[in-house]
């Protein structure tokens, strides 16, 4: 049965939510914690129904691991989890019964969470719940829902199951129910605390972050990866790994010619890393970036092709060297220092119209127009084959 959360459960909530997430990033758009413990009077836990469809589970998994708050006091003080596969102690027919009992007491006030893609294919064959298809019972259950939240890229849009050639047929809730109200959390799995954050804002005032066009929350979508790498400075400075194991690669340089998809992905993994370890995320142990909240990235884009860069400024191909050696100059040295220099501008001249930005100037290569449509092109004309 549900209750009220407590005042001081929710204040601990939320103190240890900006604990856990860095101090430059919001919780969510809208709220802080004082906002949140101001509208404590009217808080109830939200009864919430956990659907499960063709996933891993990595997107419960993820879940598990924060501290802050714990699974126990998630699930025991902040929300009222009515029907979650593989959390709850009930299995077969008395699964069942709490689902029907939950959407049934709780019609139009809970939140229904989708983790995994939908199959559509074979009439719904692929994937029955109970005896029913997958798309039957998300029909009926996300249609009683006050919100949907679809978490991981295979809720949000169909994620690993969806890749060429889909065989299953696998799309994501909106395309099931198109004028639901649905976040999307896309990643693979998504960070915890982004879920947390949307839950949170719901049960404080029944408002939902402000979202992006793919209905995804912008406070934790609306940046880059690149932005924020920590590898960044190697990237400015045109120090890229070239194979796995290289030196570079020992050295935390960038990963952009390794294929890395993170100048063109949204998340915020750069800062808020997963299992409340420093630096545990796919770029941190030194894997590529593979997109994993992009549609038209994750699972569809080759591991090893770069992407458009979205900045204007360009990794440098030819970069006039900081450090000379130094030593005696003779006059000779000297006029052919000289030289060099004049060479080396000319090399930046050409190097800065390589990436033009003038936008209808199709002769250059660069983060224009041309770059920012898409991947189909293979990059912006910046990879690897044309660095010396
Ligand atoms: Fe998908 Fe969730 Fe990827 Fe897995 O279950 S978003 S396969 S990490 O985790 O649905
Ligand atoms: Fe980081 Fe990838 Fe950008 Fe390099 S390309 S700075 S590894 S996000
Ligand atoms: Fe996914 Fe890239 Fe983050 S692969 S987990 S968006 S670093």
């Amino acid at each position: 049965m549900r209750c009220g959360i407590s005042r001081r459960t929710f204040i601990k909530f939320c103190s240890s939510l900006m604990v856990a997430a860095p101090s430059a990033l919001a919780i969510t758009d809208q709220k802080t914690p004082a906002d949140v413990a101001a509208a404590l009077g009217k808080v109830i836990r939200p009864p919430v129904i956990w659907l499960h469809f063709q996933d891993c589970t990595g997107c419960t998994e993820t879940l598990l691991r924060p501290s802050h708050p714990g699974l126990d006091d998630l699930i025991l003080n902040l929300i009222s989890l009515e029907y979650h596969e593989t959390l709850m102690a009930g299995s077969g027919t008395l699964a069942e019964q709490a689902l029907a009992e939950a959407v049934q007491r709780y019609s139009n006030q809970y939140i229904c969470v989708v983790e995994g893609s939908i199959p559509t294919g074979g009439h719904g064959a692929y994937m029955k719940l109970a005896g029913r298809p997958a798309m039957d019972v998300l029909l009926e259950v996300g249609g009683k829902a006050s919100t949907i939240v679809a978490i991981g890229s295979c809720a949000s849009w169909g994620g690993v199951p969806s890749a060429d050639p889909n065989p299953t047929g696998a799309v994501g809730v909106e395309d099931i129910l198109p004028r639901a109200r649905i976040v999307n959390l896309p990643g693979c799995p998504p960070n915890p605390y982004t879920l947390l954050g949307v839950v949170l804002q719901a049960a404080s005032n029944g408002t939902l972050p402000e979202l992006d066009q793919q209905r995804r929350p912008k406070f934790a979508y609306d940046r880059h990866i690149h932005e924020h790498c920590p590898r960044r400075a190697h990237f400015d400075a045109g120090h890229f790994v070239k194979q796995f194991g290289d030196q570079g690669h020992r050295q935390g340089w960038c990963l952009y010619e390794m294929g890395c998809k993170g100048p063109d992905t949204h998340a915020g993994c750069a800062t808020r890393h997963f299992n409340e370890i420093p630096d545990v995320w796919p770029i941190g142990i030194g894997a590529p970036c593979i997109g994993c909240t992009e549609k038209h990235v994750a699972f569809r884009m080759p591991q090893f092709q770069v992407v458009p860069l979205h900045t204007e400024v360009a990794p440098p191909s030819a970069y006039p060297p900081i450090i000379e050696p130094q030593g005696k100059v003779s006059p000779i040295a000297a006029g052919l220092v000289g030289l060099a220099a004049g060479a080396l501008a000319g090399a930046s001249y050409v190097a800065s119209r390589k990436f033009s930005t003038v936008p209808d100037d199709e002769s250059v290569p660069g983060p224009g127009p041309s770059a920012s449509a898409g991947p189909a092109n293979g990059g912006s004309g910046t990879g690897p084959e044309e660095r010396p």
